[in-house]
């Protein structure tokens, strides 16, 4: 195994440690040299969330039985020498299961009841209220304890029809799909709604989280799901069985969950052919036991519009049993290594690839930010100097005079100190606008327009037009906050010039918002949308609780897209605001250092070369500190190198 998923995060994980200390040693030497503008403070803080917070998710999702769980189980916990996920006959997953690591929690299991699904709000916001939540602690030392305790994501309740009904899991109408009835009528539905597990795992340490979903049923009752989770995973797991083909609703989930494109258009899905070791018989060759699998697995590729390459046939449970009992060569047999390689190269190439682009972006426009405060204290130094040396052989009078205009200059500036305030507050009058188009309140009443439009009795046929629409006034949000900003950038490049042919400024208009991201975002939130809607969930969406329900979920993801975008317009705000208050506080300590220099002369306490002698010294080291910052910008845009092609070759 060249690059195993494991090592590959480890490696990752070490990049994020050394970039965050890095970064802090950046802020402190910006902070030692006067250079921590508000703007370049809040880029620091944001870069420093982005890298920390960074998480890695992997989605498994398909019907239930087709080895999920176990698949987890081989894949990253075959450590704790045992099978940790509920993955034997008769006990699988009923509740979707969310397993990370968050620091400020301890090691536990979180239950959310499945009767909050009676209740409105949607599972982000259940997320906010632990208390909410069944907890069980967990031992991380005792494997046998973490297996007993994640035995509960399988339990079960019994309820009447009705009740199965209101909870989202019996259709009248898809009889084949219901539940299992028990002999006194009653409904088996699952006894929680979602687990969260927060183990101290390596793995999860290094920001993976790993959603381990139940079946297609218990996927579409929970919106949540189909909106939010499974669409912003890096990479998807669509597991199939070599036991049972390509079934019917394998296709339904396949078309209904696994979006062809993941964000910025990759592919981020990968398809598993599970439980390969059905096939292996002693009967038969191993030629011809390999001629099936591969036969199997052209198959299942052709069935769901995939290249061959992309659909990796293994043994999940052999695997299992091959890790823990350190066996080299059932482990090959079991095709695990090739899986693990390919999620590797899936999940680390496409988080390392955003990452990159961002801290890219983010490291060059503080580099900008702070180069520019620097060439402003150059440029003053060469001011004083010409000053200074046109002073060379004149009289007392002549140096009293220089004085005095110096005084008056300094007078005059603290006057049209009132202009430079004023162009601010045009510069905030129109924000306004920016800020109203992206905001909550906005948003809100645009989703709540969709909810009364879903309700409107008659217009069910009309859903997807309801949602096509919403989106539309969406985007066009988004349009018009660009063009708002466009029109706010070209009157800021104006002012700044005026100002800079004024008072000799050297403002530059910091890079204008780019909404396209956030456009993309939107679009990425549409599709998902689109495709759901357009497969068999009409009965679903003909009830209201369930539109409602859809309803909230949406506006949680969408939430997210939009206060991203605001946040930017902020920070472009604030990068402007902070340029011109960084070149006010540097010309008014330029007046105080002129005046005083012109002190010392007149007093005889310095001679005028010694004093061109000490402001050469300090441009010097001005040029000292730009070097200085280019070199700790440097090590911080260095990123870890993506897994070598070759290395990942030999493993597949
Ligand atoms: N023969 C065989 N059985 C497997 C394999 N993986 C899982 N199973 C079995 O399939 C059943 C369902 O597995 P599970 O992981 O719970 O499926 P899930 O519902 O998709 O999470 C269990 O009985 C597993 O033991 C495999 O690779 N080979
Ligand atoms: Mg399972």
């Amino acid at each position: 195994m060249a690059t195993s998923f494991n090592e590959q995060l480890d490696q990752h994980g070490a990049w994020r440690r050394e970039f965050a200390l890095r970064l802090k040693l950046l802020a402190e030497w910006l902070k030692d040299h006067d250079l921590l503008d508000a703007a370049i403070e809040e880029r620091l803080r944001r870069l420093e969330a982005q890298v920390r917070s960074d998480k890695v998710m992997v989605a498994f999702v398909a019907e239930f039985s087709r080895g999920k769980s176990e698949l987890i189980n081989a894949i990253f916990f075959a450590g704790y020498k045992r099978r940790i996920m509920p993955a034997s006959a008769g006990r699988t997953t009923m509740c979707p299961t969310e397993i990370g690591y968050d620091a400020e929690v301890p090691p536990c299991l979180r239950l959310l009841p499945i009767e909050t699904r009676l209740q409105p709000q949607p599972l982000m916001e259940w997320r906010l209220a632990p208390e909410k939540w069944t907890r069980v602690d967990l031992d991380v030392n005792d494997p046998a304890q973490l297996a007993k305790a994640f035995e509960k994501v399988a339990e079960v309740r019994h309820v009447s029809r009705e009740e199965a009904r209101a909870l989202g899991f019996w259709h009248d109408d898809r009889p084949e799909d219901n539940p299992p009835v028990s002999a006194d009528g009653r409904v088996e539905v699952p006894r929680w709604r979602h687990a969260l597990i927060n183990i101290a795992h390596p793995l999860l340490k290094q920001g993976l989280v790993i959603l381990d979903t139940p079946g297609l049923n218990a996927i579409g009752a929970e919106p949540e799901l189909t909106v939010n989770l499974i669409p912003q995973a890096h990479a998807v797991l669509f597991i199939l069985a070599a036991d049972t083909g390509v079934t019917k609703s394998d296709l339904a989930m396949w078309r209904e969950h696994l979006l062809p494109d993941g964000p910025e258009g990759r592919d981020a899905r990968i398809v598993v052919l599970n439980k390969i070791d059905t096939m292996w018989d002693a009967l038969s060759s191993e030629e011809q036991v390999q001629a099936q699998i591969e036969r199997q697995r052209g198959g299942s590729a052709e069935i769901l519009g995939l290249p061959r390459e992309q659909v990796f046939p293994v043994s999940a449970q052999k695997a299992l049993v091959a890790k823990v009992g350190d066996d080299a060569a059932l482990l090959q047999a079991s095709r695990l290594p090739a899986l693990e390689a390919a999620l590797a190269r899936t999940v680390m190439g496409e988080r390392q690839r955003i990452l990159r682009a961002a801290v890219g972006t983010g490291i060059a426009d503080l580099r900008a930010e702070a180069g520019r405060a620097l060439a402003i204290r150059r440029r003053d130094h060469a001011e004083q100097i010409l000053e200074l040396k046109g002073l060379r052989g004149k009289n007392t009078s002549v140096i009293r005079h220089m004085r005095s205009r110096i005084e008056q200059e300094q007078r005059d500036f603290d006057v049209s100190g009132a202009k430079i305030h004023a162009v601010r507050s045009v510069h905030l009058k129109l924000l306004k606008d920016v800020f109203t188009l992206l905001g909550t309140a906005h948003l809100k009443t645009v989703m709540t327009d969709l909810t009364r439009e879903l309700s409107t009795p008659g217009l069910k046929l009309g859903v997807k037009r309801a949602y096509a629409d919403t989106f539309e006034r969406l985007r066009a949000s988004l349009r018009e906050a660009q063009g708002k900003s466009a029109e706010i950038q070209s009157m800021l490049t104006g002012t700044f010039r005026q100002l800079n042919a004024e008072y000799g400024f050297s403002l530059q208009p910091p890079k204008e918002p780019d909404l396209a991201r956030h456009a993309r975002d939107l679009e990425l939130v549409e599709r998902s949308h689109q495709q759901y809607l357009g497969m068999g969930n009409a009965l679903r969406l003909a009830q209201p609780e369930f539109a409602d329900r859809l309803v909230r979920a949406l506006a949680t993801r969408l939430r997210v897209v939009f206060e991203s975008a605001l946040g930017e317009v902020e920070l472009w705000n604030k990068a402007s605001a902070a340029q011109l208050d960084a070149q006010l506080r540097e010309r008014r300590r330029n007046f105080a250092r002129r005046i005083e220099a012109i002190e010392r002369i007149q007093e005889a306490a310095s001679g005028l070369d010694e004093r061109i002698a000490e402001i050469e010294s300090q441009d010097a080291a001005v040029n000292q500190l730009d070097a200085k910052l280019a070199e700790l910008t440097a090590h911080l845009v260095a990123t870890p190198a993506p897994p070598a092609p070759a290395a990942l070759a030999a493993a597949a």
